[in-house]
């Protein structure tokens, strides 16, 4: 199967070169990067089955979210569907935050109507006439391109009122957001677009009953929804035939680092991370984080594990480090992120993120001892189990993984290796 992957440029037309210098490397199967679908096809296509012809392609395709967690399409629209509100609403979350992650600036620079078809999909199937999408704000340059496009296609009859003369009616607004990676947070990134800081909500109850200004709404990846465009109009047997069976279709990665072709690839859910290292050139590898820092850090023997949701989940993020690096430099980088990025709303996670990072700092300056390394490991337990949102939850897994995984980097930084713990903590905090 992966023979019939092709290396390929994607036209950029007028934009700037210099915004796509990763897409001299992408790679494609004939799914999503390889659509040649017009402008307003595939909801010409989703008019004609109908709301529930549609959310039944959905639900055969299998089509499970993109931004990391891979909850169900269908049952997130039908859910949305069924909610009792004065409106409802269709947000695109295109905060791609995550270090590493590209794939989603890709889709809106080069794919834009496939994902604004595929918003006035999910707002033809769960009912909603207004769209919303999130952008990045360090994606603020492409802001005027979208909005422009926005424009033409109102003036195309392929937004706006009565779109294509069939009586359905949506609009989409841009929201900028201001740089906060904790907007990627659903909950966040709706208190956001409502004027408020963006601290995340506790959940259930879900956006899909309690969203935006307190109506049902849809929150989507990028991705998801163009990748719905698709569906819309090859159906849903024909993308449930790609992938595995518990993970269809195809995933875009943002492979970067010690690579000799970082760029967006896509391959069919079920690529083993060898196959994927091959294809970008990258040798001597040493770690693979799997979804930017928030996610697993594989080392060399689990390299025969696939991208899967039932096996490596990612949002896109691939990160390759080879026999140079210093993991522990890694691990200090990542932890200095999420302090950074922690919103502070909750205990365990800001105190949680400051800790790691001084712990770090003080193996980093020769002051560490094993205590230290078993205190990471406590902050781990504690704010697994205690953060408000995913973002403490995840937080420190890829620092666990590099303690457990790439142990010589820590230990040779310790002060006085010979440890007794005067106080056993863990059995204080079990
Ligand atoms: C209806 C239920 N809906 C869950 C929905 C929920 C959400 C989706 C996944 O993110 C990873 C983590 C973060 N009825 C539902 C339901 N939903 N139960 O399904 O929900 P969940 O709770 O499984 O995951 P999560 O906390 O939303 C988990 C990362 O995602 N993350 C994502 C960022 C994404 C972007 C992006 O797409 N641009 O930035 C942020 O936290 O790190 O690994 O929609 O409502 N019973
Ligand atoms: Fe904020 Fe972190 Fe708590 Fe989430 S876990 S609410 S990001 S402090």
């Amino acid at each position: 199967q992966m023979a019939h992957l092709i290396r390929r440029r994607v036209p950029v037309g007028d934009w700037p070169p210099e915004w796509f210098h990763v897409e001299d490397n992408i790679r494609r199967r004939d799914v999503l990067l390889g659509s040649s679908l017009q402008p307003g096809e595939a909801l010409a296509a989703a008019l004609a089955r109908g709301p529930s012809g549609l959310l039944a392609e959905i639900e055969r395709s299998g089509l499970r979210g993109r931004g990391g967690a891979g909850f169900g399409s269908d049952i997130k629209w039908r859910s949305c569907r069924d909610a009792w509100g004065d409106a409802h609403y269709v947000v695109c979350n295109a905060d791609e935050g995550e270090p590493g992650t590209f794939k989603d600036r890709v889709l809106l620079s080069s794919y834009f109507d496939l994902v604004v078809d595929g918003m006035c999909i999910a707002g033809m199937a769960i009912g909603a006439n207004q769209g919303l999408i999130y952008l990045r704000g360090e994606y603020r340059f492409l802001l005027e391109k979208l909005e422009t496009r926005l424009e033409q296609r109102r003036e195309a009859g392929l937004l706006g009122r009565n779109i294509l003369g069939k009586g359905f009616s949506f609009d989409i607004d841009i929201h900028v957001g201001a740089g906060a990676y904790i907007c990627g947070e659903e909950s966040a990134l709706i208190e956001s677009l409502e004027g408020k800081p963006g601290k995340p909500r506790i959940r259930p109850p879900f956006p899909v009953t309690h969203g935006y200004l307190g109506q049902p709404t849809t929150v989507n990846n990028v991705e998801t929804l163009a990748l719905a465009s698709l569906i819309a109009v090859q159906g849903g047997e024909w993308f449930r035939a790609i992938g595995t069976p518990a993970s269809t279709g195809t995933k875009l990665l943002s492979v970067s680092g010690d690579v000799e072709r970082p760029g967006i690839y896509e391959y069919p859910f079920g690529v083993t991370i060898a196959e994927i290292l091959a294809d970008c050139g990258a040798r001597d590898t040493q770690a693979v984080t799997s979804a930017g820092a928030a996610g697993h850090c594989l080392a060399a023997d689990e390299f025969g594990r696939h991208i899967a949701f039932e096996d490596v989940a990612t949002g896109g993020s691939i990160m390759v480090f080879d026999q140079r690096r210093d993991i522990f430099d890694v691990a200090q980088n990542f932890a200095q992120f999420f302090a950074h990025e922690s919103c502070g709303f909750c205990t365990p996670c800001r105190v949680g993120t400051a800790v790691n990072v001084r712990l770090l700092n003080k193996l980093a300056n020769d002051h560490g001892s094993p205590y230290d390394l078993d205190e990471m490991q406590r902050m781990y337990r504690l704010m697994q189990g205690a953060s408000h949102c995913g973002l403490g939850n995840t937080a420190t897994i890829a620092l666990q993984d590099m303690l457990h995984k790439f142990r010589p980097a820590f230990e040779r930084r310790l002060h006085s290796p010979e440890y007794e713990p005067a106080f056993d903590l863990d059995a204080a905090l079990s």
